[in-house]
């Protein structure tokens, strides 16, 4: 019903429009511990990222400290943090994943 007024109407089509969401960055730490193999894996299976695109991120964190893996709605972006916090955990990394506002 919204779309169809949208056409005709200029404030509904405004109005519909700027429902944007709050967007947020997943960010990752490098350290001097977690493999970069076990990082490659995170950012293909939690990230769904190429082979080629997480080599490109991993090596991203380990010369600069800091990247981003994705950008998300919050609760997306919350579950992903969590992800890859618990994957790290079960195998005793102390790799560190964290949220940031766009
Ligand atoms: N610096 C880690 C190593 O040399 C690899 C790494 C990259 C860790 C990105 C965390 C994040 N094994």
């Amino acid at each position: 019903q919204n779309q169809h007024d949208s056409r005709k109407n200029t404030k509904t089509l405004t109005k519909t429009n700027l429902k944007k969401p709050t967007l947020y960055k997943v960010l990752m730490l490098n350290d001097d511990f977690t493999p970069m193999n076990f990082v490659i894996y995170t950012l293909e299976t939690i990230f769904r990222k190429t082979t080629e695109n997480a080599v490109s991120i991993m090596l991203k964190i380990h010369h600069n400290g800091i990247g981003i893996c994705g950008i998300f709605t919050y609760e997306v972006a919350e579950t992903k943090v969590m992800q890859v916090m618990n994957l790290a955990k079960q195998h005793q990394y102390p790799l560190q994943c964290l949220l940031e506002k766009e």
